[in-house]
């Protein structure tokens, strides 16, 4: 049974960057639900995947520093550990993780058009198509079983969860293995970054609803990483359960655990976090109206999908936060999707203008506060809203 439990109110699509602001932007309801079965959470409102993943889709995984290295990272992990002709990405964005291989090694599958060609242009192989049972089958029948199948941030995007593992299960070995990332549930409500919540977010997966899923398809989790990635993110490594070559780490019954002592499974939890979700949007307002009350300026550091949900939840305009700004060419001069702010092109100098600079980003608070440490000794403050608002000094 699912059970509401917050309401982040009328946001538009997160990713879609306009060139003018329009006030009769398209907007959805965000409300959130826990499913009392099962244990997932989702957002009860589906867009149709061909407007969110657009052939012009503004999210480039490799825009930053942190992301590069973990998919790097990875890659050494993967050809070390595992033996595979070919691996699969789903969602392979614009390479971040397959230009680490071979040509011949990889295969991308990449809805986004303008993703896809970027490293279709490169000598990747990369079908520009969604991820079905029809793609499933048509790769078989080219490719052959694949032995490793890899995909971060993406099947949290997809509606149809049990097409998704159905696809995968026919296409992978029985000796093959699936990887799968995604921002952990736990991570998120021990952050309050309810931020992590909009309409491309259709699930946010525990360990514990994801063991559940898979158990449907034949599937088993046999171990589990956590990772420092957008905001805290569960790295699963899953096998077919008739594989008996693969042993079932610890780490799989220790995240468990870990998530049912924190009450990931009970729905009272979810109360709770609604509460401090309240908070948190009280006190990010409060703080932001004394700054401006006392003159000083503050920009937006990073046009996030999270930032969208952020200052329309909060209701935060440009008298508040003038501008954001962002290294994403595809975001520079357009308007924060549902409020009149503009995003600015990054520039060396653009932070002398300011006095405040809020985390759209706080995933890269680390990055960024490196990146500028010259200008924050010199008296730029950051603002965060993750786990609590709050000022950071030098
Ligand atoms: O799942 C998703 C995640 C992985 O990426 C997607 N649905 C959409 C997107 O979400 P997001 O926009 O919240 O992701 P990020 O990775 O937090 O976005 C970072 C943004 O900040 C990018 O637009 C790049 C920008 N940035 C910047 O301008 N300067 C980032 C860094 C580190 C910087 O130094």
């Amino acid at each position: 049974m699912n059970k509401f439990f917050l309401n982040l109110g009328k946001q538009p699509l997160a990713n879609n960057y306009l060139k003018s602001f329009k006030q009769n932007q398209i907007r959805y309801n965000l409300r959130l639900f826990f499913n009392t079965r099962n244990k997932m959470v989702s957002i009860s409102k589906r867009i149709p995947s061909e407007k969110m993943f657009t052939n012009n889709y503004p999210y480039r995984s490799s825009m930053s520093k942190t992301m590069r290295n973990s998919f790097y990272k990875l890659s050494l992990e993967l050809k070390k550990k595992f033996i595979f002709k070919k691996i699969l990405e789903i969602g392979s964005n614009d390479g971040a993780l397959i230009t680490n291989f071979k040509k011949n090694e990889v295969i991308g599958v990449e809805p986004c058009k303008n993703l896809a060609q970027i490293t279709s242009k490169k000598g990747y192989l990369t079908y520009n198509k969604y991820w079905n049972y029809e793609l499933a089958k048509k790769l078989k029948k080219k490719h052959g079983e694949i032995d490793l199948i890899y995909s971060a941030n993406t099947l949290t995007h997809i509606s149809n969860l049990n097409d998704v593992f159905k696809s995968i299960n026919y296409l992978l070995s029985d000796k093959g293995v699936l990887i799968i990332e995604d921002p952990s549930l736990l991570e998120c409500i021990k952050k309050n970054s309810y931020d992590q919540f909009y309409n491309e977010h259709i699930y946010l997966f525990s360990a514990l609803a994801v063991k559940n899923l898979l158990s449907n398809h034949k599937l088993e989790i046999f171990d589990i990483k956590n990772l420092s990635t957008h905001g805290g993110s569960l790295r699963y490594y899953i096998k077919k359960k008739k594989n008996k070559n693969l042993k079932n780490k610890i780490s799989v019954k220790k995240q468990i655990n870990k998530e049912k002592k924190f009450g990931i499974h009970k729905y009272k939890t979810y109360k709770i976090f609604s509460q401090n979700v309240k908070k948190s949007k009280d006190s990010l307002l409060k703080m932001l109206r004394n700054i401006k009350k006392n003159g000083n300026k503050v920009i937006g550091y990073g046009a996030t999908a999270k930032a969208v949900t952020v200052v329309n939840y909060c209701n935060i305009n440009k008298n508040l936060i003038s501008n954001f700004i962002d290294t994403t060419p595809e975001k520079i001069n357009k308007y924060i999707p549902g409020k009149n702010i503009k995003i600015l092109k990054y520039k060396n100098n653009i932070l002398k203008k300011y006095d405040y600079a809020f985390l759209g980003a706080w995933n890269f608070k680390k990055e960024i506060l490196n990146k500028e440490k010259k200008i924050f000794k010199k008296g730029l403050k950051f603002l965060t809203h993750i786990p609590k608002p709050k000022i950071i000094y030098y």
